[in-house]
């Protein structure tokens, strides 16, 4: 989804092929052949292929510079390296858990379990409320470390979390759901 919405923002034309997870297509060996580690994204392009989404989003940036998605300094490509593996290392966890924990059968759910995830996940938008503060985007304009972000927002708030207390977050995330770019995001939620 995120490598999408890379591809949308730089308007690439793209083909979106669907692999079955629930059905494993993921783990069957002409995909492992691909990606060994049998997961999306895989990004395909003529004979080479690039997996991982951060890796996916920084090729297309060096392949398809317009419009400008990361900084070219690089102190400042270092630091939104850093919100990206902020993003996947920290705020990714405690949204899969909420999920996770909401997709179980209602009585196997787990009110505690819900509220530690909550909590772990709420523990980190101070950090986000700070960087925001003075900046519409993580990085000033917005680029890779936003949409990195961008369906886990979105996920948490669907989630139960509140973003209320965090007014710089909450704008941003109304801010990336202006972009003509979450288009991707629908999309990848209503499949
Ligand atoms: N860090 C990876 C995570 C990829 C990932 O977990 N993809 C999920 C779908 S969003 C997947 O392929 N799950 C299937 C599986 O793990 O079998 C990335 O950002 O590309």
């Amino acid at each position: 989804m995120r490598t999408r919405i890379v591809l949308k923002e730089k308007d690439l034309d793209f083909e979106r092929i669907i692999i079955d997870l629930p059905n494993k297509e993921q783990k069957q060996p002409w995909f492992l052949a691909i990606n060994p580690y049998g997961k999306v994204p895989v990004l395909v392009e003529e004979d080479a292929w690039v997996v991982e989404s951060a890796l996916c989003n920084e090729y297309l940036e060096e392949q398809y510079p317009t419009p400008q998605l990361a900084p070219t300094d690089g102190r400042a490509k270092a630091e939104m390296r850093l919100w990206v593996e902020f993003c996947n290392s920290q705020f990714v966890p405690p949204v899969l858990g909420m999920l996770y924990e909401q997709r179980k059968p209602a009585a196997e759910q787990s009110a505690d379990k819900m509220r530690h995830q909550q909590e772990k996940l709420t523990g980190l938008l101070p950090q986000l409320e700070q960087r925001l503060d003075g900046r519409d985007y993580l990085m000033g304009e917005h680029g890779i470390a936003d949409l990195t972000f961008t369906p886990f927002l979105t996920l948490a708030e669907r989630a139960g979390v509140d973003f209320g207390p965090f007014p710089n977050v909450d704008a941003w995330h109304q801010r990336l759901k202006q972009r003509p770019s979450y288009e991707e995001v629908k999309i990848g939620f209503a499949a």
